[in-house]
């Protein structure tokens, strides 16, 4: 889990190089700070079930295991990439992983998410499960209404995973919601639910493997708040006056790798020397990761409809 922070921190530092040097085109999000929920939360989960993730997805493609090289090619707009340079930082999707996609309509994951879970519950008795993240902003969607009813009234092995991260774009969460814990909302759907520590991995991990266990027993959906925050602005273009320096700051000394590494020392699994090893492996496969991205060429123009539309098959 150390080593997946570790990418998921590499590659969102040298993407937002990227992006300052305006080699990335459409937007982009950074997730930088909100690394224990990602990574802690899907490797609760087994390497069988689904995730939808947001238009904040660097984290959940990385911890469903994606292919570094390939996610860089895509953010740069490369042929070689997840969806061949098409579409960008907000729609990297690996099936074969189980990673649904990244989603760039806010809430757009939370009916993906309904849908993977009746397939999971009708074909697989419900032995997969479908993590579903979404941001705060999300839970104030109409399709998270909805999405949370169908999954509750039908037992759905969803667990709905709200990463609040403080601040929907410039709106905070304070101002946008009357009730203090965006899980309570569990209460209208008749469904459990709680609210965690989304900076502290151990948490995530523990709760989310015990929703796991108790979806793929028939249990119905869940609701986890996990309250995090992101060091970044909300994309490429933010002055961010909406937040002052000192609260930056301040969850910059909570930061969730720095945490996550005390622990382990503290219980003598990692010395300091392995985990500096640690990264700078993982600073080397982001290097490779860099020069294949660089390498590849761009898609051919001419193809820019391949792919776009459906072709039927002729009979
Ligand atoms: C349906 C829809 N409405 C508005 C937007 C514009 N938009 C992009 S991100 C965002 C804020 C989302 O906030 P939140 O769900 O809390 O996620 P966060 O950015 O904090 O991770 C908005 C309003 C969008 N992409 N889709």
């Amino acid at each position: 889990m150390l080593k997946k922070m570790y990418q998921v921190r590499h590659f969102e530092q040298q993407t937002e190089q990227f992006i300052i040097r305006g080699m990335i085109h459409g937007t982009c999000h950074l997730c930088i700070g909100q690394e224990a929920t990602a990574i802690g939360a899907i490797s609760a989960a087994g390497r069988e079930d689904y995730i939808t993730s947001t238009h904040r997805g660097h984290g959940h493609c990385i911890g469903k295991g994606a292919d570094l090289k390939l996610m860089m090619a895509e953010l740069l707009g490369k042929s070689t990439g997840y969806c061949r340079g098409r579409g960008g930082s907000m729609h990297i999707a690996d099936l074969d992983s189980g990673n649904l996609g990244a989603n760039g309509i806010v809430g757009g994951g939370l009916g993906i998410a309904a849908g993977a879970a009746l397939t999971c519950k009708l074909k697989f008795g419900n032995r997969k499960v479908v993590l579903c993240f979404f941001g705060d902003g999300a839970a104030n969607q109409g399709i998270f209404h909805e999405s949370l009813n169908l999954a509750s009234i039908w037992d759905l092995p969803v667990i709905y995973i709200c990463e609040n991260n403080v601040y929907g774009m410039s709106t905070p969460t304070s101002y946008a919601f009357n009730i203090n814990k965006i899980s309570d909302r569990k209460l209208a759907y008749g469904i459990d639910g709680l609210t965690i520590d989304g900076n502290d991995l151990g948490q995530v991990y523990n709760t989310i493997y015990h929703f796991a266990q108790r979806c793929r027993l028939g249990k119905g959906p869940v609701l986890v708040e996990a309250v995090t925050y992101r060091w970044k602005g909300h994309s490429k273009s933010d002055a961010q006056v909406y937040r002052s320096k000192q609260e930056v700051r301040s969850w910059m000394a909570k930061d969730p790798i720095a945490r996550y590494l005390k622990y382990l020392k503290q219980e003598n699994i990692l010395s300091q020397q392995q985990a500096g090893r640690l990264e700078k492996q993982v600073a080397r496969e982001l290097a490779q990761a860099v020069e294949f991205a660089l390498e590849s060429p761009f898609p051919d123009p001419e193809q820019v409809e391949e792919d776009v539309y459906y072709q039927q098959e002729e009979v």
